[in-house]
């Protein structure tokens, strides 16, 4: 099955098809994730590192009804210019393409496409998954499903905080994705480096970590794999700050009555202000390393 309307830029082309490590980057994050004009130089600065470690960076995203797997510095302008620019998740993937819409790739539609690309390594900050009061809300992220359907991995600090992590944990299991901690005993807590909850492996070496992926693939389940990288210890934000801005920001949605998509945007700006800036700073520093891990990691599966 080929995506319609898919447009892989020349480089990444060239070196998938020379069999070269390339790494998936999505673009909510960017747009929806981080204020402007960061989010942009973040993007570049995760490029940066993708490239450092030796492999070809593909930033995904969705631009005038056309995938594009692999954005130029231009088309990434013109995607975080956008107005309102949508999240593009599995839903509603086809509909914008269709519609010749343009959007951001979520985590679940950056897997979609990686996998379509032939893209197998992709990083990002945090998963989206089960989020508090889903037992009523039913709010469930497709990054899970994209997870449990699409057999890339994907390289985060864990979900994001403001999820409710241990039934995230829980629901990753029942799906079969495999948790992988690089260099770190639990899963890590996006903003924190650990959350107590537990991972499936730990491993401190990458030519391993690429051995333990390649043995998941060989099962044949079809699932993505997560590979669990902690936020850097220097950026990682203090406890009491973090639980204090937290709790501020679930009373916030609970009061408010917000829903659905709205809920991480809007979570994450209150958390910004009430940290002074330190969530965004920790952010950033997660989202480049994860990138660096997720470039060294493609080098060794590629090496094969
Ligand atoms: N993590 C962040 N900021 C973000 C996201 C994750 O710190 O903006 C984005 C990712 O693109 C992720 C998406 O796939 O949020 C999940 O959104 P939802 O919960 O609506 O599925
Ligand atoms: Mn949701």
């Amino acid at each position: 099955m080929s995506m319609q309307r898919m447009v892989i830029a020349p480089e990444v082309a060239r070196a998938l098809a020379a069999h070269r490590a390339v790494v998936a980057l999505e673009t909510t994050v960017v747009t929806h994730g981080l204020p402007q004009p960061r989010g942009v130089q973040v993007a570049r600065d995760m490029e940066a590192a993708v490239t450092a470690a030796g492999a070809v960076p593909a930033t995904i995203g969705m631009l005038d009804g056309s995938v594009r797997v692999g954005l130029t510095d231009e088309e990434l302008d013109r995607l975080a210019a956008t107005p309102q620019v949508p999240k593009v998740n599995l839903s509603n993937f086809a509909a914008t393409l269709v519609a010749r819409g343009t959007g951001s790739t979520t985590v679940a539609a950056t897997m979609l496409a990686a996998h379509h690309a032939g893209i197998g390594v992709f990083a990002t900050g945090g998963i989206g998954g089960v989020h508090r009061g889903a037992s009523e809300t039913d709010d469930v992220s497709s990054d899970l499903t994209a997870l449990a359907r699409f057999p890339v991995t994907v390289v985060c600090a864990g979900a994001k905080s403001i999820l409710d992590l241990p039934r995230t944990v829980e629901r990753l299991e029942t799906l079969g994705v495999p948790i992988l901690g690089y260099r770190c005993d639990d899963f890590p807590a996006f903003w924190r480096r650990s959350s107590g909850l537990r991972l499936d492996e730990r491993f401190d070496d990458l030519v391993l970590l690429a051995e333990a992926i390649r043995a998941h693939h060989a099962l044949g389940t079809g699932t993505g794999i997560l590979v669990a990288n902690p936020v850097p210890e220097a950026a990682e934000l203090d406890e009491e700050i973090y639980d204090r801005a937290l709790s501020g920001a679930l009373e916030l949605v609970q009061s408010q009555g917000i829903r659905g998509r709205n809920v991480t945007p809007r979570i994450l700006e209150y958390m910004q202000t009430a940290t002074g800036g330190r969530v965004i700073d920790a952010n950033i520093a997660l989202l480049i390393d994860n990138a660096r891990v997720a470039g060294e990691l493609a080098v060794a599966l590629a090496r094969g």
